[in-house]
């Protein structure tokens, strides 16, 4: 029979998948009690046996080693829990592919924000909505007729399905919520009140009440990371980035750190992204400019506005670069005026691959509960930016976009305002604080 250690922190929901299928299936799984998650996976020994340095990862008792959690699953379960039949295991694996790829992402970029760890994005929580609505509607249609995904039994489809539901019936599908999909919420608790799920993850209690987004969190979690993991990740991006004009004097930037339990999930989407085939530079085939925006930037960055203003005016090539207004659209959503600034950073840092191209100041007016950000953009080009690239693309709905007439009074002004950080919004409330693009 199966046997062997499995290495893995804590309440890790993939770890789950193993060892409710090991309580099932009989199956001896010891799991490593001096494992700690960023040291022991991060050891030579360990990324000897598993390269990735990732968990769960399971090493059996003749000293095969085996990761990823559905495979770790697989190799405990029993008979019936594979399927019995070439059709039941093709069902399962079709539930497993599922879940992994039709509710994991959505559940993550609904699910961390709210825990705190990873920023807030309105638009891509909306979309995780979306996606969930969809796979919980599917299973939910699925689950009329059926007590558990394949078969008349129990399989690893339902263990595997139902460990990657966890968090949403942990943290966000309160009552209300819930209520769209019956059928999914009777088979879930079939599946997590069985003796064998018990055993595992205890006496799982369903949200009452969807967890707020507390940017706090967010904050608390970041100082978290120990310092040698933000200095590797300060190198890390040091080395990614194109270099920069001087240390500004006006920027703080944001680097979003994440708990070392769930980093993987924003690593995945990272991983996926870096897998892409690499994107053509967008600016690439632009007419050359005479505005060296680089000089321009070191400039503002070095210089007061009384000089980098007229600074701009004087170099900007009206040909080749344009001039915009920013103007959120969900100000009336605003709370708390370090939110806003996240909002902005976390923007900042999605547009890195953008930085060569574009230069930015976005302002906040008003003060906690009353703010709105706007700002002023200039970048190549005559179009809308974001279009360009997919990888731009993913905050810029949230703002209406209005390009400016350089030769105008007008755009003179705000450029002034926006550049400077001064003056007030449309109806009147005071500069708080800006931030810059550069
Ligand atoms: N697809 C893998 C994902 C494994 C994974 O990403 N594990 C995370 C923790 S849940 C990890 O070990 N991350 C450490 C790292 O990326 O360095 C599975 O299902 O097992």
């Amino acid at each position: 029979m199966a046997s062997g250690i499995l290495y893995t922190y804590p309440e890790n929901f993939r770890a789950y998948k193993a060892l409710i299928a090991a309580q099932f299936s009989g199956t001896q799984i010891k799991v490593a009690q001096d494992f700690v998650f960023g040291e022991t996976n991060k050891s030579e020994a360990f990324l000897k046996k598993f390269p990735l340095g990732k968990v769960p990862a399971f090493e059996t008792c003749d000293g095969t080693y085996i990761t990823e959690s559905n495979a770790i699953a697989y190799y405990v379960a029993d008979e019936q829990l594979r399927g019995k039949t070439d059709i039941e295991r093709s069902l399962v694996i079709q539930w497993l592919g599922f879940a992994d790829s039709e509710i994991l992402p959505a559940s993550c970029a609904w699910v961390f924000p709210l825990l705190g760890i990873m920023p807030y994005h309105k638009q891509t929580v909306e979309h995780a909505k979306e996606d969930i609505n969809k796979a919980l509607t599917a299973l939910n249609s699925h689950l009329l007729t059926r007590t558990y995904l394949v078969g008349e039994r129990l399989t690893l489809a339902d263990i595997c399905v139902a460990m990657t539901l966890l968090h949403l019936y942990q943290y966000i599908l309160e009552p209300e919520l819930r209520k769209p999909y019956q059928n999914v919420n009777r088979w879930f608790q079939t599946v997590i009140y069985q003796p064998e799920s018990i055993a595992v993850i205890g006496a799982f209690k369903l949200a009452d009440k969807t967890i707020e987004y507390d940017p706090k969190k967010f904050a608390e979690t970041q100082g978290k990371s120990s310092k040698k993991e933000k200095k590797e990740k300060e190198s890390k991006k040091e080395a990614k980035e194109p270099k920069e004009p001087k240390e500004s004097k006006k920027e703080s930037k944001v680097v979003a750190e994440k708990t070392p339990a769930v980093e993987d999930e924003a690593d995945a989407t990272e991983e996926a992204l870096a897998a892409e085939p690499k994107k053509a530079n967008p600016f690439a085939s632009m007419p050359k400019s005479s505005f060296d925006l680089d000089d321009f930037k070191r400039f503002y960055s070095n210089e007061d506005e009384s000089k980098s203003i007229p600074y701009f005016w004087q170099k900007f090539d009206s040909e080749n670069y344009s001039i915009w207004l920013s103007e959120y659209k969900y100000n009336n959503e605003l709370t708390k005026v370090f939110m806003s600034c996240n909002l902005i950073s976390g923007m900042y840092q999605r547009l890195d691959s953008l930085r060569k191209g574009a230069f930015a100041s976005a302002c906040i007016f008003g003060k906690d509960n009353d703010n709105t950000i706007s700002g002023i953009w200039v970048w190549r080009g005559q179009d809308l930016v974001f279009t360009l690239s997919p990888d731009w693309q993913v905050d810029y709905e949230s703002y209406n976009w209005t390009k400016l007439d350089p030769s105008k009074e007008e755009t003179k002004e705000m450029v002034k305002q926006y550049f400077s950080w001064t003056g007030t919004d449309k109806e009147g409330r005071e500069f708080n604080q800006g931030k810059v693009f550069k």
